[in-house]
């Protein structure tokens, strides 16, 4: 996969080069949850308290993808795609988090790299989509500052089995939800709810990033790729009245800047320190951290779902939070004074409005703040209510059109000169969403958990055209 400037860029379709994928995340498919040297992560243990996921869902089983794995990159290639985002489970490859790899666990990715291979298919890697070891969380998790000694560590093992073969890394996935869903309003694992921890935890996290960054530079192939996916908010002032605006500045802030100057300025920004004064001294940043944090990566991906709309908050009229995240508590460290509104549009399964412009805004706004830097969409995609009809099929119109107009806007942003390298659907198969469990679809494939079969929707044969042409149908 190469994140060179494609050199045939069309008027209507897609760039030559341009990457057609599909993303996944270990915990959310593999199962397999104790076989082969698996330690518990956060999210097994999580799942497990009452109340903490919908119907008490679990990962233990998932979509099998550990065992079946052969038929998932089959389907794979079957749709013509160019390349595959998964993410390695830390507990299967360093149980407990400390200590040596665990060679069956790393077997299990070396098996799934090379199948990839066979099927010219490019794996891009991400070492954290959210499962923790237990044992590291039980020793203060991302709020101790050892974690990201210990991920550095996880990532040097990987490096060393995988990095002869996997061409991108992906240090973590959506670091704000790790930290201010997992921390700051529990509706993730590991549940804790307290905005300071949240804020500790998110510098950890960037930490983390910067000494892994280090770590995958030494030991990988020169023409390595690493990067970082931040799910970047949209944010939207709901008039231009000044209180709006302020508003809608505090949610940057704590979205986006929190994450963007450190790691391409090596600087926490000073308002986001203002805001979050009364919460923490930010005495966690130690001399060095930001030099270690704003190590050069080589791509951005960015994943995007729905707009964030903010306005003043009217204490007169209190209204329940509309930002689209679980939970009675915020995840928003400091977000007083704001209040969270649905964007205008059809909702998904999820509840989140379908408004395609928000991914425009945020590739256009990276092309003018992050000049030159290769972006990805390393997930973007809908859950809607589908199910197999009596002849078999399932019919996803709805999915179909999200994407295609999130493909578009990602086209009209290419034509705008924002350097878009590639798009990763999310996601490739049905699978655990998280605290709502197998409750809400995501999959372009169909899972049918009870007997493991898997189904391409419609959208599945939609998107085979699209890569297959390189540009929208209509
Ligand atoms: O399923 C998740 C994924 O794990 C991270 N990004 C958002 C997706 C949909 O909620």
């Amino acid at each position: 996969m190469t994140l060179e400037a494609p050199t045939a860029p069309t008027r209507s379709g897609f760039p030559a080069g341009f990457v057609w994928g599909a993303a996944t995340a270990a915990y959310q498919i593999e199962g397999a949850a104790a076989e082969d040297g698996r330690t518990p992560s956060i999210w097994d243990t999580f799942s497990r308290r009452p109340g903490a996921v919908r119907n008490g869902d679990t990962g233990d089983i998932a979509a099998d993808h550990y065992h079946r794995y052969r038929e998932d990159v089959a389907l794979m290639a079957e749709l013509g795609l160019g390349a595959y985002r998964f993410s390695l489970s830390w507990p299967r490859v360093r149980p407990g988090g400390r200590g040596p790899a665990n060679p069956a666990g790393l077997d299990f990715y070396d098996r799934l790299v090379d199948e990839l291979l066979a099927r010219g298919i490019a794996p891009v890697a991400t070492l954290y989509h959210w499962d923790l070891p237990q044992e590291l969380e039980d020793e203060g998790g991302w709020t101790a500052r050892d974690t990201a000694y210990r991920f550095a560590e996880y990532a040097a093992l990987a490096a060393d089995r995988l990095g002869d073969r996997v061409p991108t890394w992906t240090t973590l996935n959506e670091p704000w939800c790790s930290a201010f869903l997992g921390y700051g309003n529990g509706v993730h694992a590991p549940g804790r709810s307290d905005p300071a921890a949240a804020l500790t935890a998110h510098h950890h996290l960037l930490l983390a990033h910067g000494l892994a960054t280090g770590v995958l530079r030494e030991r990988l192939p020169a023409a390595a790729q690493v990067s970082l996916t931040l799910n970047l908010a949209a944010v939207r002032p709901l008039t231009t009245d000044p209180g709006d605006t302020r508003a809608a500045r505090r949610i940057d802030g704590l979205a986006n800047r929190i994450f963007l100057d450190p790691v391409f300025h090596g600087r926490y920004p000073a308002d986001v320190l203002a805001d979050t004064a009364h919460l923490a001294d930010w005495a966690f940043v130690r001399d060095g951290d930001l030099a270690e944090i704003s190590r050069p990566i080589d791509a951005l991906g960015l994943n995007y779902y729905t707009p964030t709309v903010v306005a003043a908050d009217d204490p007169a009229a209190p209204a329940p939070r509309q930002d689209g995240h679980q939970g009675e508590r915020s995840p928003w460290p400091a977000d007083e004074g704001v209040r969270f509104l649905p964007a205008e549009g059809s909702r998904t399964a999820m509840g989140w409005p379908v408004d395609a412009d928000g991914l425009y805004e945020l590739l256009t706004r990276l092309r003018d703040d992050l000049p030159g830097l290769p972006l990805l969409v390393t997930e973007n995609g809908a859950a809607y209510e589908d199910y197999a009809d009596p002849s078999g099929a399932v019919h996803d119109p709805e999915r179909v059109a999200y994407l295609h107009g999130h493909l578009d806007a990602v086209r009209r942003a290419i034509a705008d000169g924002a350097p878009v390298r590639g798009y990763f659907l999310w996601s490739l198969l049905d699978n655990f969403e998280w605290a709502y469990g197998y409750g809400k679809r995501f999959g372009i494939v169909h899972v049918d958990f009870a007997s493991q079969r898997r189904t391409p929707k419609d959208s599945a044969h939609w998107y085979a055209e699209v890569v297959r042409t390189g540009r929208l149908p209509g």
